[in-house]
């Protein structure tokens, strides 16, 4: 079968097995690629895409399956060293939020590409503990451009990732993604017992790592903040390279064991010493959903000016360029008794006519808020206030930089 497109959908509320601890993780899918065993040209997926649909409550979001998954002893074969499953997947522009297991799972061939989605906020029940992404058996895949955001850990799962690549993953690249706030490693690479004489290969580079915690469940060791990796199969081989890590205070990165892995070129930065640059909010037109005519008070450079919503949800607040600004982080500056607590930012791509979001928080929002994510390129910003926890929002500043890393 080729040719499957999935566009504009919402996908909602797949609950079977929701919540329940269930033995195996078949059910409850919102869209679930089959392709099966014994090996059928016919019974191979191809071309796929999946845009600008959005799977929210469901027991597992998007699963590429390949057809050689155990549920029941929870293993893989590959026949002959060959990997399976559907080929030429596209998801993009989709949203993956409040997913009991696997939000996004790419068991997939080769030749995907996942980018511009947002995996936010997903809590995990069943036995691997919170997995938001996760690329299984899948060779040539590329995740660019994606948001990982407030991945939650449930209970003592040893887990707790946002991206899981785990088995057989041969030469998968990550780069220019966003993982911020997880509950614990945010990438796991394990290649578990199962994988044993199978190579697994992977590139890391250019990706935002914020405020990712350490899994402090020491039953299965040491738990960096971003990377976790464990092979008790074979030896794997990598690269980690160009990464800018924000990280809460004490985490370490990496595991002990960094044998195979090629780490070099990354910068551990902080939000708040960091040298920030020019504000390129300075140079822009502010305009909002309500109160227009203050809307520059968010970008005088004053913090004792400001900007008052109509209302306290279903807000936004603007920023225009006459000519494309580059940026990987916003900051806002809250004021008096302010009290965001749902909001993201998005940018204005041009050529795709569409908002992007790079930055999405369903947490309280503070003072000060600073949103490190990787770079964009446009002519405008705008922070959607979704809600406050009481009132109406107040903005001091809306600011706009393309801090060095
Ligand atoms: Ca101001």
């Amino acid at each position: 079968m080729d040719y499957l497109w999935l566009e504009n959908l919402l996908v909602h509320h797949i609950s079977e097995g929701r919540a329940t601890n269930v033995a195996g993780d078949a059910d409850g899918y919102g869209t679930e690629l089959l392709s099966f065993l014994p090996k059928s040209p016919n019974a191979i997926l191809s071309d796929v895409t999946v845009k600008s649909t959005t799977y929210i409550d469901n027991h597992n979001g998007f699963h590429d399956s390949m057809g050689h998954f155990d549920v029941v002893s929870y293993s893989y074969s590959v026949s002959g060293g060959q990997y399976e499953g559907s080929r030429n997947v596209t998801v993009q522009d989709s949203l993956f939020q409040n997913t009991d297991l696997w939000a996004l799972v790419l068991e997939s061939y080769t030749g995907n590409v996942i980018h511009n989605n947002f995996v936010h906020n997903n809590t995990q029940y069943c036995f691997a503990g919170a997995v938001a992404g996760a690329i299984v058996v899948a060779e040539n895949v590329t995740w660019q451009y994606n948001e990982f955001s407030e991945n939650v850990r449930a209970g003592t799962s040893p887990d707790g990732e946002h991206l899981d690549f785990e088995a057989f993953n041969h030469n998968d690249t990550v780069m220019f993604n966003s993982f911020h706030d997880s509950d614990g490693p945010a990438i796991l690479i394990s290649n578990e017992t199962y994988s044993a004489g199978n190579p697994l290969n992977f590139n890391f580079h250019d990706n935002v790592f914020y405020n990712n915690a350490q899994n402090t469940n020491t039953s299965v060791g040491d738990q960096p903040a971003n990377f976790w990796w464990f092979y008790p199969g074979t030896q794997p081989t990598g690269q980690i390279t160009s990464n800018a890590y924000y990280n809460l205070t004490g985490v370490i990165n990496y595991p002990s064991n960094t044998t195979g892995v090629t780490i070099s070129g990354n910068h551990d930065l902080s939000v708040t010493t960091e040298t920030k640059g020019t504000n390129y909010a300075l140079t822009a037109t502010a305009t909002a959903s309500s109160n227009n005519a203050s809307a520059g008070n968010v970008n005088d450079g004053n913090l004792a000016t400001t900007w008052s919503s109509a209302t306290g949800s279903n807000e936004w607040l603007e920023l225009d360029w006459t000519s494309s600004v580059t940026l990987n982080e916003l900051e806002v500056d809250q004021a008096g008794s302010s009290s965001i607590n749902n909001y993201a930012v998005q940018y204005w791509d041009a050529s795709a006519s569409l908002w992007r979001t790079v930055f999405t928080s369903l947490r309280s929002m503070g003072t000060t808020k600073y949103m490190p994510t990787y770079p964009f390129t446009t002519t405008k910003v705008r922070l959607l206030i979704n809600t406050t926890a009481s009132g109406v929002a107040t903005i001091a500043e809306f600011k706009a930089y393309n801090v060095a890393r």
